[in-house]
């Protein structure tokens, strides 16, 4: 036997001393997600972590990294495609400047309740799980935000009322949302929402009664009025090269808790509207039903920003509208 010959039966040998069957290591996943502990998202994913473990006997351990802290959320994506994690958390229309049809869940009105939202994310899955594919990637689950409503500093009750506001805006679509209106957008994280707020950086914002109630909306602003304008997404996604890595009993194991999530976290999240609501009251917060008048106003904007986005998403945008029902 020649040296390195001896090292790898040395090696083998404490492998199977420490019950590990060499091919079979155990496999300690890290997973970037970009909101914090307490959003409901990050607790379903906890839930789902538990679940791999004990599904695959500790085979898979899945530590979450939860409010950006191990990756930046811009960047999510693309650490778990160029595999320095194997798996993350993201909001899927953060890839509309990749493709536009991954931002079709945050056009403002085309999927404004659950059963719309439900109905456009089994329209988009095909498509989106075949341009993941593309990129090494597999979707796990996908998991709506609340509807999202409006918070201001005051009443508003036109489109007029939100000109020249310094906006809030989370992804490109809602950016040029804030810029149809007239108000101007910055980009903010939601970890840096109360910060931004109180160095007047942003004065208003169109988030989820979950976002808004977390981010303590009351320390800033007095009005919420409930638009009720889409319902995004987030999505779970693995590397297939990491999957790929483990057996078959495992990987099911994966899916089948994959599958739980996101029934799970779709109940969760509507539950989150009427008690996140509720806690927006609770602390101050005006809770308006919008007037006829500004619905007609900010609808007639997302008429026409699906206009343009038809264009941009292409073949695959009008297969997913086929699909959804809408022409
Ligand atoms: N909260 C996240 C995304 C949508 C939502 O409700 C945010 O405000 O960034």
């Amino acid at each position: 036997m020649n040296i390195r010959k001896n090292a790898l039966a040395a090696l083998t040998g404490m492998a199977v001393g420490l019950g590990m069957t060499v091919g079979a290591m155990a496999a300690s996943w890290d997973m970037p997600t970009p909101y914090p502990d307490k959003t409901f998202h990050t607790q379903n994913i906890a839930i789902f972590a538990e679940d791999v473990a004990k599904a695959t006997g500790g085979e898979v351990t899945i530590k979450i990294h939860s409010a950006g802290s191990l990756f930046k959320h811009p960047e999510i994506k693309n650490a778990v495609r160029g595999g320095q994690v194997p798996i993350g958390e993201f909001f899927v229309s953060l890839l509309s400047n990749e493709q536009a049809v991954f931002g079709a869940d945050s056009q403002p009105f085309l999927a404004t309740n659950y059963d719309e939202a439900k109905k456009l994310w089994d329209a988009q899955r095909p498509i989106i799980t075949t341009l993941l594919d593309k990129e090494g990637l597999m979707p796990l689950f996908s998991v709506p935000w609340p509807p999202q409503g409006l918070y201001t500093k005051k009443a508003i009750n036109t489109v007029d009322d939100l000109k020249g506001i310094k906006f809030r805006a989370y992804n490109a679509t809602l950016e040029l949302f804030a810029n149809k209106i007239g108000a101007a957008p910055t980009q903010v994280e939601v970890p840096d929402i109360p910060q931004a707020f109180a160095t007047s950086q942003v004065e208003a914002m169109i988030t989820s009664p979950s976002t808004g109630a977390n981010s303590k909306a009351w320390d800033f602003v007095t009005h919420y009025t409930d638009i009720q304008a889409w319902l995004p997404k987030n999505i779970v996604v693995v590397s297939k090269k990491a999957f790929r890595k483990l057996d078959e009993k495992t990987q099911q194991a994966i899916l089948t808790a994959a599958k739980a999530a996101e029934d799970r976290g779709w109940e969760m999240s509507k539950k989150e509207t009427s008690e996140q609501t509720a806690i927006l009251k609770e602390n101050g917060i005006i809770v308006v039903t919008p007037s006829a008048e500004l619905m007609a106003g900010l609808k007639e904007i997302g008429a026409s920003m699906l206009e343009s986005w038809k264009k941009d998403a292409g073949l695959e945008g009008a297969e997913l509208l086929k699909a959804y029902g809408v022409k």
